[in-house]
């Protein structure tokens, strides 16, 4: 799969604002600061199609992306971030809850999370949530380039526990600096 394409369409809070049409949607959900909107840069070779920054809670609409005018890759707020105040942890849940509720254009969710540490609750009640909804899963861990090689193993074996996946259902681990990981991603995406 290669993506030749890219643009950014609209930004949403409320099911009217979707794109209208029937094409197929791949969503990235995960915390604040995980690399969401990074590696939907990757993935699409652009700088700053999805906007990037330090400080968690960049994203506060859902965003899509059209590419090779075939389908979305669509851009979530993240969530957990511990400074977030109420009013916004619940504005959040306005937003995201009835994209995910009900989408019947989304086919994939990859949920990430940072390969350095141990998935939070909010990670196994996105991965939970995910999985009773019957949507398909891909778990990226993210921030690669952080890890010593001798932590790989190690890391995944933590998160693979934590969020009790199954022998059958992988974890691919990803770098937006070094895009080591992409093509894999790519692959497993677009199956
Ligand atoms: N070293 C390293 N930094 C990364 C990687 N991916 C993202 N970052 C950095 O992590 C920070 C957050 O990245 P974003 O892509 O904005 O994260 P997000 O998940 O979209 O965050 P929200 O929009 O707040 O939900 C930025 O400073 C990125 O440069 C990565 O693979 N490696
Ligand atoms: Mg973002």
């Amino acid at each position: 799969m290669e993506i030749k394409q890219s643009e950014f369409i609209t930004s949403a809070v409320s099911p009217n604002q979707y794109p209208k049409d029937e094409r197929m949607e791949f969503a990235f959900v995960g915390r604040s600061n995980v690399g969401k909107s990074s590696i939907i840069n990757s993935l699409t070779n652009r700088k700053s199609l999805a906007k990037v920054s330090s400080t968690p809670g960049k994203t506060r609409l859902i965003n899509f992306f059209l590419i090779n005018n075939t389908f979305y890759l669509v851009d979530l707020p993240g969530y957990g971030y511990a400074k977030v105040s109420k009013t916004e942890r619940q504005s959040w849940g306005k937003i995201i809850e009835p994209y995910l509720f009900k989408r019947p254009q989304l086919k994939r969710i990859v949920l990430l999370v940072d390969s350095r540490h141990k998935p939070t609750e909010d990670d196994i009640l996105m991965y939970k949530w995910i999985k009773h909804y019957g949507y398909e899963v891909i778990v990226v861990a993210t921030k690669k380039d952080k890890l010593k090689k001798s932590e790989i193993s190690k890391n995944e074996k933590l998160i693979r526990d934590t969020l009790e996946l199954s022998k059958d259902e992988k974890i691919m681990f990803f770098s937006s600096l070094s895009k080591e990981g992409k093509e894999e991603l790519l692959d497993v995406l677009f199956i």
